[in-house]
């Protein structure tokens, strides 16, 4: 059986944050599966199907990582997908409070497992919504998202804004 965790998120869109927290995950698992949630009440910048899209190209060199949509519990989605943990980056203490509670929420309602991995101190700041208000007003994201991310957002957002 090989041992499998999951990273989830919105990933709207990955960020050199999510990226180093996937890339440390898959260096301690056989496989890792990047959950992105399908979340119907809220409009993304980028579709799920683009997210992935961005996912799955800029995780390519990881051999033993897939990228997969997921509705509804994050449990059920670990339970169907024999996923037994789930890894975290917590870049700042606030980030623990809320963590904190899905954890003990995931663990309680099926046994599912939560571990926090530290962010990298350098993207510490980088959120997926700082990235897209920065690059909405021409701000430069380049050190903080994938070439390919990057350019996906020039042109989503190069639309005239008044
Ligand atoms: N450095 C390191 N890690 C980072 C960084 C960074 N700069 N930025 C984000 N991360 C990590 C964090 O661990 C974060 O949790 C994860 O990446 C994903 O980040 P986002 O912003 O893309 O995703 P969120 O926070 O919107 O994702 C929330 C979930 C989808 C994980 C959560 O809402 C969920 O599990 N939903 C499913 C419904 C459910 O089960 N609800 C009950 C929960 S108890």
């Amino acid at each position: 059986q090989p041992r499998r965790a999951a990273c989830p998120g919105s990933f709207d869109p990955v960020t050199n944050g999510h990226l180093d927290v996937i890339g440390r995950a898959s260096a301690l698992y056989d496989e890792v599966v990047v959950a992105v949630l399908v979340n119907e009440s809220k409009v993304g910048l980028f579709t799920i199907d683009e997210r992935i899209e961005m996912l799955a190209e800029v995780t390519a060199s990881y051999p033993n990582v897939t990228v997969r949509k997921f509705r509804g519990l994050l449990v059920d989605f670990c339970r169907a997908n024999d996923i037994p943990v789930v890894i975290k980056g917590l870049r700042v203490a606030s980030d623990f409070d809320y963590e904190l509670q899905m954890a003990q929420m995931n663990l309680g309602l099926a046994r599912v497992e939560t571990l926090f991995m530290p962010t990298n101190p350098q993207f510490s700041f980088v959120s997926s919504s700082l990235i897209k208000d920065v690059a909405k007003w021409g701000g430069d994201v380049t050190p903080h998202v994938p070439d390919a991310v990057a350019a996906r957002l020039r042109e989503r957002l190069a639309k005239p804004q008044d």
